[in-house]
């Protein structure tokens, strides 16, 4: 049989079969030393082939991983040796920040979209609980916002505490499959449950909010959305790690720094302390936002020289 991962503990797996049938299924023992590098050799969106172990309980067991069309990982916070895969076969992915309760960093959001650059998949961010946002909070979101549509990437802004900007949301998810990613805390779990009748995903309150998050979710979760399409809940992350990027090709993925490039002195220009590069000048004349430039020197600073 062949089905789709829609759930993964580690331990066992949810597939939904090609039938329209849910299984609970278990991972033959192989997959365990093939790749040894991803601390999950099976994510959520992966085509698998399968089949029954045990028919009166319903169990079964994962023979193939068939080819990912793509997937999205980052270091593993429990061992920066390894990877971690989020997700595949995504046609986009949706960065749910927050300007507070809980406060998502610009490095944060940098990092997240630097990765899904690499992996070709297009990135949507979304500012939620706009019912928080006070003088100071508006004027935060319209600056972020402008400084990210000035780069290419949509911006949207939700409640759902007041139901705002989620019919627009919606309309982005139409036939798609979605990750949703963000830290813990800022309603991921919650925009899926305004958008989906009869999903009721577990959310807490971060009424005594610690900036460490409850992490309501633990496990990657697709659900399917009436209209066609899939979305995928996540547990909240603490930081993002990039993963599988070397220094020298990090600036490839800045889409605001990716064209400028070529105009660079060396064309191994790092955009540090070359003379004449494209990049230094384009942020002094205000072309490049400092935040950005200042997110690329951080995160290049924080990438090790060779770990892979
Ligand atoms: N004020 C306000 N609160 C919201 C909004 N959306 C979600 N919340 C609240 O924020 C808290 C956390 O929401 P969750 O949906 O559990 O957050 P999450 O991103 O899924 O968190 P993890 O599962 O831990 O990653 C809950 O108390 C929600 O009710 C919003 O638009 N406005
Ligand atoms: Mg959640
Ligand atoms: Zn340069």
């Amino acid at each position: 049989m062949k089905g789709i991962v829609y759930k993964s503990t580690g331990s066992w797996y949810m597939v939904k079969g090609e039938d329209g049938h849910v299984y609970q299924a278990r991972l033959k023992g192989k997959f365990k030393i093939k790749d040894i590098t991803s601390t999950n050799p099976i994510a959520v969106g992966d085509d698998v082939g399968f089949e029954m172990e045990d028919e009166a309980e319903n169990r079964t067991m994962i023979t193939d991983l068939l080819p990912r069309r793509n997937y999205v990982n980052r270091i593993s916070p429990a061992n920066r040796r390894q990877h971690h895969i989020i997700a595949s076969n995504l046609d986009q992915s949706l960065l749910i920040a927050t300007i507070k309760e809980p406060r998502t960093s610009t490095g944060f959001i940098d990092r997240f979209l630097v990765t899904c650059e690499a992996f070709h998949i297009p990135a949507i961010i979304v500012f939620n609980k706009s019912d928080l946002h006070e003088e100071h909070e508006t004027a935060v979101y319209e600056e972020r916002k402008a400084i990210y549509e000035k780069v290419g990437y949509r911006v949207l802004l939700t409640s759902v505490e007041e139901e705002k900007g989620l019919d627009v949301l919606k309309e982005t998810l139409y036939g798609k499959t979605t990750l949703i990613s963000g830290h813990s805390g800022v309603g991921k779990s919650s925009i899926i449950n305004a958008i989906l009748e009869g999903v009721n995903i577990r959310t807490t309150e971060v009424s005594n909010w610690s900036g460490k998050g409850m992490h309501t979710t633990t496990f990657a979760e697709m659900y399917d959305l009436p209209e066609g399409g899939r979305i995928i809940d996540t547990p909240g992350m603490r930081e993002f790690a990039i993963a599988d990027i070397t220094k020298d090709e990090f600036s490839h993925f800045f889409p605001e720094m990716k064209l400028r490039l070529n105009q660079c002195q060396f064309n191994n220009c790092m955009h540090i302390n070359e003379p004449d590069c494209a990049i230094k000048k384009a942020v002094l004349d205000g072309e490049i936002h400092e935040d950005r430039y200042i997110s690329y020197c951080t995160i290049l600073d924080s990438m090790a020289d060779k770990e892979w």
